[in-house]
């Protein structure tokens, strides 16, 4: 019988990414050298990540996973049933499943720029969740979001786990969400998990574990510039350093040269300097202030926010 197939569609957008030649060159040229942390994502560096997400100081993941599960009544009550629940950047879509039962969307939808994997997961999640329907959309988001004028006219609702907010800096966040305000229109809502500030030793502990998944998943993007610019980074001769920058409440992951050294690139020929770097990532952190004054700034408001109890991060519930 067809009653427990769930209906899962999947529309392909063809995202494109670029070959990310001109754009990482360019970002090497750069006086401070520099790379968008999305290249640190392939299978190796998802796989690292995923690695990272357990780490025993790594605790945004299971604290927003504990946070999500505490107060799944609560979230759904904000969330409304029956909406359209869009999630930006959803991977396996593992978080999600924490708060199906309890939001019960009328459609769920998945938005990853990896085909392949959005399809997998689409499709697995459907196995496990009959009663849902979903509509997996293969685009970059931040291209554009023209899917959305195929899904049927209900409450939209963002989910943006994970403080992936934080990869991006004010302005830009800012702009972002915007964007996701305009989307989801004046009855819609933002679901958003954020990364607190907090004590510089405790932040630099997560970016710094003591089994090296970081500094691996950090020096795993030489891997990928060699593989994309035919270029010959050597990963002995740089080291992974990660801080936490207390002026501009970010952590910074930098790739330092342990030598002078020339690196061809693309045909070009890079010089770094001993100690020179290539700042790889900024995960921006927010106190409870700092992102009330961002979510206004973007014609939104705090409606609830759930935290741990050691206030180690923070799910936000925003409307317009
Ligand atoms: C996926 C951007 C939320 O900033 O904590 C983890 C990425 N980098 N460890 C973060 C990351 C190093 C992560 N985000």
């Amino acid at each position: 019988s067809l009653g427990n197939v769930s209906r899962v569609s999947f529309r392909d957008e063809h995202p494109d990414l670029g070959d990310g030649r001109a754009e990482i060159l360019a970002g090497l040229q750069l006086p401070q050298k520099s790379v968008n942390p999305k290249w640190f994502y392939d299978q190796r560096g998802s796989e690292l990540f995923d690695q990272i997400t357990r780490l025993p100081e790594y605790y945004p993941t299971r604290t927003e996973s504990m946070i999500l599960n505490d107060n799944r009544a609560s979230i759904a009550a904000n969330c409304g049933d029956n909406s359209v629940f869009i999630e930006p950047g959803s991977g396996s879509s593992e978080k999600v499943r924490i708060l199906l039962e309890a939001v019960r969307p009328a459609v769920y939808v998945p938005v990853d720029i990896s085909a392949d994997f959005l399809h997998e997961s689409a499709k697995t999640l459907g196995d496990e969740y009959p009663w849902l329907d979903i509509f997996a959309v293969c685009a970059d988001f931040n291209a554009g979001w023209e899917f959305l004028s195929e899904l049927p006219s209900a409450r939209r609702v963002v989910f943006y786990p994970g403080s992936t907010i934080g990869n991006l800096d004010p302005s830009l966040a800012q702009a972002f969400l915007r964007t996701i305000a305009s989307l989801v229109g004046k009855d819609g809502g933002v679901l958003i998990g954020v990364d607190t500030h907090k004590s510089t030793e405790r932040l630099e502990a997560a970016y710094n574990d003591d089994a090296g998944v970081t500094a691996q998943f950090n020096l795993n993007v030489l891997r990928r510039m060699n593989a994309l610019l035919d270029a010959d980074f050597d990963e002995a001769a740089f080291r992974h350093r990660a801080f936490y920058n207390e002026d501009l409440r970010r952590i910074e992951m930098h790739l330092v040269s342990e030598l002078n050294q020339q690196v061809e690139c693309a045909g070009t020929i890079v010089d770094f300097k001993a100690g020179e770097t290539i700042h790889t990532e900024c995960s921006y952190k927010y106190g409870l202030e700092d992102f009330a004054s961002l979510a206004t700034s973007a014609g939104l408001e705090i409606i609830e926010t759930w935290q741990d109890e050691e206030g180690l991060f923070g799910v936000h519930y925003l409307r317009s």
